[in-house]
């Protein structure tokens, strides 16, 4: 179907999710970021996911839905809430939702007061989002204009497998640039000595970040954000967030799902324990070992054709300004937010707790 030109056709085209959820989306990103706000800086990263995670739940729990959490807090961070598998919304309705949640994407960051964390959410109908346990995925993330060249050119493709500068070559073409114009984000841990290595020597630049390659992501699809590709091994929850928006964008991620202890180097021994203590659940969840290479591509992360997705920032990020704090609870919040019928909203929404105390700004 030819993409709607006008908003009336894309009104008809967004589904029951994204017409009915989505407005409600947006404030649920937002009070959690409002809420780990208040927590910035202050050094205690559970303390701050805490609050997001609580004020989250709140707000969901509000929603007329009946909605269960696919990527949760369950097991990597031990968090109390908004597991795997719980079930949450009113109950209300014919709403069948699955629900991807990051509260405080980037903990450390928010503790620690640094640019990048987000509280984050995404959203599909019953089965749209990848049902997996929460280990690494390595992936690679790149934008629309990288999907559209794949189209005209069917034999040059990111490939996961493939020497990272064929890779970033394809990513140049598609851009219109020279490979040393490009810039790619990758978390800085020691697993990833290898691959930035090959990254400078193939003549990119890369910007190491120290936590939160969700949002980076995201960014390959937005031109002027200064990120064309993702790459790296990161939470697994945070790929399939990040598969939910690129897939709305028209981007792409390509992801295999691999163990912490395999990613990160670790003794025989240690990956041995790693594989003993979650194949059990793993292949519960329908992933033998043998499944656990195969490579993962946006739609079989986030199969869903009703996908929505938001997220709001709460210390400065890479396309959306920090959330802001004015005197007796007022807030003033940046929030990327998106349906599969092509609407992408940027919003920069002030919450007044006094009308007549409170000076509005431009
Ligand atoms: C990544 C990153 C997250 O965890 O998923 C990372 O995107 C996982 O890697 O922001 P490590 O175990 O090496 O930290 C975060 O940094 C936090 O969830």
């Amino acid at each position: 179907m030819p993409h709607p030109k006008t908003v009336e056709k894309m009104f008809e085209c967004a589904g029951p999710i994204e017409y009915k959820l989505l407005p409600r989306l947006i404030h649920v990103t937002e009070a959690a970021a409002i809420a780990a706000a208040y927590q910035m800086g202050r050094g205690d990263k559970h303390f701050a996911d805490q609050v997001a995670v609580a004020s989250m739940r709140r707000m969901l729990n509000k929603l007329d839905m009946q909605g269960i959490i696919k990527i949760g807090e369950g097991e990597r961070d031990e968090a109390p809430m908004l597991y795997i598998g719980e079930e949450v919304g009113t109950g209300v309705g014919d709403l069948e939702v699955d629900i991807a949640v990051d509260p405080l994407e980037g903990t450390n960051l928010c503790a620690d007061g640094c640019p990048g964390s987000v509280a984050v959410m995404a959203m599909a109908e019953r089965g749209g989002i990848f049902h997996g346990p929460d280990i690494y995925m390595d992936k690679i993330v790149v934008g629309p204009d990288v999907v559209r060249y794949e189209k005209e050119h069917p034999d040059e493709r990111i490939d996961l497998d493939a020497p990272v500068r064929q890779n970033l070559e394809i990513v140049a073409k598609a851009l219109g640039r020279n490979v040393e114009e490009l810039v790619v984000v990758i978390l800085d841990r020691p697993r990833h000595a290898q691959k930035i290595t090959e990254i400078r020597e193939a003549g990119a630049r890369v910007r190491l970040v120290t936590d939160g390659d969700l949002m980076p992501g995201v960014a390959t699809a937005i031109r002027g954000s200064g990120i064309h590709m993702v790459m790296g091994a990161g939470g697994s929850g945070e790929a399939v967030l990040t598969a939910a928006a690129i897939k709305i964008l028209g981007g792409k991620i390509l992801a295999r799902l691999v163990l912490p202890s395999v990613a990160n180097g670790k003794s025989k021994e240690k990956i041995q324990e790693e594989i003993e203590e979650k194949m059990p659940r793993l292949e519960n969840m329908g992933i033998t070992l043998e499944k656990l290479n195969d490579v993962l591509d946006t739609e079989r992360l986030v199969p869903g054709k009703d996908v929505i997705f938001s997220s709001t920032a709460v210390t400065p990020g890479h396309f959306l300004r920090e959330t802001r704090l004015f005197g007796g609870g007022d807030a003033r919040v940046h929030t990327i937010s998106m349906g599969a019928s092509g609407a992408v909203r940027f919003t920069d929404s002030i919450y007044i707790k006094d009308k007549q105390e409170t000076p509005l700004y431009l």
